[in-house]
């Protein structure tokens, strides 16, 4: 195959790095997702240059032939949350570890270019300092975070190993249009967002001063393709961190959302989630050096975007 292929590419994040590859030029672009979570629907309106392969990465014999002679393939296919990952861990463990060992070793087998893999920032856990940069040491806080770092040291050591070009990207809390709201495990803005457009109050984990780094999903799309072209001899087999460079507390985001659909709604608080990371800011040094990162949405436009996104659908 010798078009870009995305795993996980009806999702929400692979959605938007499909539309992204297609923007810069590439003609066709392949899909492997098992539908789990994506969504056709997510492809809508690029549908027509989509090759979708409704195939599990965990089913080797399905997926290497359609990672045959790929030049990259972007490896974003994954069962996210932390809270699921701990309280039903085996799915998790299955797609995350074992389904990035299957899509690394059909690369080698399918001499493919290059994998650009979608690590996570929960690889940092707690730590001392902010920002958090990639030399720190990783201390994984659940099953999710453990298995996303898991198949970071897989990618470096299948560059080591076998000699396949990776590079590994762990992204900081992506948010924006397509992001699913309807599940407990969905990511907290998405969840903010159908609250306030329902005029509802969310409910804030602990005492809402927990901060993340919101990375817009198109900065991060745009990112993964930097990751592709990059010169090997700088990037192989190494890990960056793709997000924005700030952080926000959840009390204020839910503030700054209020203002913006000028309503004043007062959220609750439940208990801390096990788990949790308490704060989460990238150094984006690495990123932008050897990568050119240079995000373009600040956090107020994205969540405008995001805004106009969920009130145009929901
Ligand atoms: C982690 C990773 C993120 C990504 C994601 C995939 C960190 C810092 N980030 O995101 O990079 O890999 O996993 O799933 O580890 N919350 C509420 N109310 C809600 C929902 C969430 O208060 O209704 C809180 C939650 O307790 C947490 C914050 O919002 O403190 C963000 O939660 P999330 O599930 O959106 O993402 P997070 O940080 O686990």
């Amino acid at each position: 195959m010798s078009i870009p292929v995305v795993t996980g590419g009806a999702g929400f994040i692979g959605s938007a790095l499909v539309r992204a590859l297609l923007a810069h030029g590439a003609p066709r672009v392949a899909v492997i997702d098992n539908l789990s979570s994506g969504k056709e629907a997510n492809l809508a309106e690029v549908r027509g240059r989509v090759e979708l392969h409704v195939a599990d990465i965990r089913d080797y014999s399905r997926i290497a032939p359609l990672l045959q002679g790929a030049p990259v393939v972007y490896h974003l296919a994954a069962i996210p949350s932390v809270p699921r990952s701990i309280s039903d861990p085996v799915p998790s463990h299955e797609a995350n570890i074992d389904g990035t060992f299957h899509v690394l070793r059909a690369c080698v087998d399918g001499r493919v270019g290059r994998v650009v893999y979608a690590a996570s920032s929960s690889a940092y856990g707690d730590t001392e300092v902010l920002p958090k940069s990639e030399s720190m040491a990783p201390r994984p806080r659940s099953p999710y975070a453990l298995q996303k770092l898991t198949g970071e040291y897989y990618c470096a050591v299948f560059t080591s190993c076998y000699g396949l070009e990776t590079v590994s990207l762990r992204f900081f809390n992506v948010f924006g249009p397509r992001q699913d709201p309807s599940s407990p495990y969905s990511g907290v803005l998405s969840i903010f967002m159908k609250r306030l457009l329902e005029r509802r109050p969310p409910v804030i984990f602990g005492d809402g001063e927990q901060s993340r780094d919101f990375t817009y999903v198109e900065d991060v799309a745009e990112l993964c393709l930097k990751a592709a072209r990059a010169p090997a001899a700088v990037v192989s087999g190494n890990v960056y961190n793709a997000g924005n460079g700030r952080r926000y507390t959840l009390n204020e985001t839910w503030r700054l959302l209020c203002r913006m659909e000028g309503v004043e709604i007062g959220p609750e608080y439940g208990p801390p989630r096990p788990g949790d990371v308490r704060h989460s800011q990238a150094d984006t040094a690495a990123a932008v050096r050897d990568l050119g990162h240079a995000p373009r949405f600040s956090f107020e436009e994205g969540l405008r975007r995001t805004l106009d996104w969920y009130r145009s659908t929901l």
